[in-house]
């Protein structure tokens, strides 16, 4: 009896992942796709800033309990009142429990932008939605996670991480410029879950952090390891970028 309920469960997370897919090719299919470079991207990224702090004006509302991060209860009443859509209570159960990264039962504000991103995929045409307002930011993201997805799986492959990195350079000026080891390494952000491919959600989470918008780490944590399943007591390693204003400085124009 457990283990049926339990294969129905898995089944339903592999529809809600398969409608994320499709959502992502719909809404990215309904607009013009406006990034063709990566540096088109990072232009972008001062934009990015602005427009996902709004939602920080959200987050603080939905935590009741003013603890920084959104329990479960929380966001179901965040649904109805503040964002106003209307997915099934399983439904929203569900992306609550895909976005929550680190598995700690609540949603900090990294996390709650990615739940956001979900819920504004799966809501036909959020009419009705304060999401709405984040259209324009949303769909960016969607834009660039499509411009890394060269071969439209729904996915990103190690490969096409690379390649979006390193589009239009000569192959040495990959090595020159040190392309190769700085995508392998953005790689390796992107897939949270290291199962080799990235997805929508991972893509976002990580994107956050490039706009240095991740929670600051708890003093003492520097050594924290993302997959350490035994760590009960600490949080897990959100690392900063090693160096804010250089982060990208490798792969955004040069020179005029
Ligand atoms: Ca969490
Ligand atoms: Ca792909
Ligand atoms: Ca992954």
């Amino acid at each position: 009896m457990g283990g049926l309920l339990c294969k129905n469960a898995n089944i339903a997370n592999e529809n809600i992942e398969v409608a994320l897919i499709k959502a992502v090719r719909l809404k990215g299919a309904r607009h013009k796709q406006k990034i063709k470079h990566i540096n088109t991207l990072l232009l972008k990224f001062p934009k990015m800033i602005e427009q996902i702090e709004q939602l920080k004006v959200y987050f603080d509302e939905a935590d009741k309990s003013k603890t920084g991060s959104i329990s479960p209860e929380e966001f179901l009443s965040c649904c109805d009142d503040i964002i106003r859509v209307k997915l099934s209570k399983d439904t929203k159960g569900k992306l609550f429990e895909m976005s929550d990264f680190d598995d700690n039962k609540s949603i900090d504000f990294q996390e709650f932008v990615v739940v956001c991103a979900l819920v504004y995929l799966l809501e036909e045409n959020n009419k009705g939605s304060t999401l709405q307002a984040f259209a324009d930011i949303y769909d960016l993201v969607i834009d660039a996670f499509l411009y890394f997805d060269k071969n439209n799986s729904g996915y990103l492959d190690k490969e096409e991480v690379m390649e979006g990195f390193s589009e239009g350079a000569t192959p040495s000026a990959k090595v020159n410029k040190g392309l190769v080891g700085f995508s392998a390494r953005r790689f390796e952000e992107l897939d949270w879950d290291k199962n080799g491919q990235v997805s929508f959600r991972e893509f976002l989470f990580a994107l956050e952090k490039w706009l240095g918008l991740e929670p600051e780490l708890e003093e003492g944590n520097e050594d924290g390891n993302p997959e350490g399943p035994g760590g009960a007591e600490k949080t897990p390693a959100r690392k900063r970028p090693e160096d804010d204003s250089d982060y990208f400085a490798v792969t955004s124009p040069q020179k005029n």
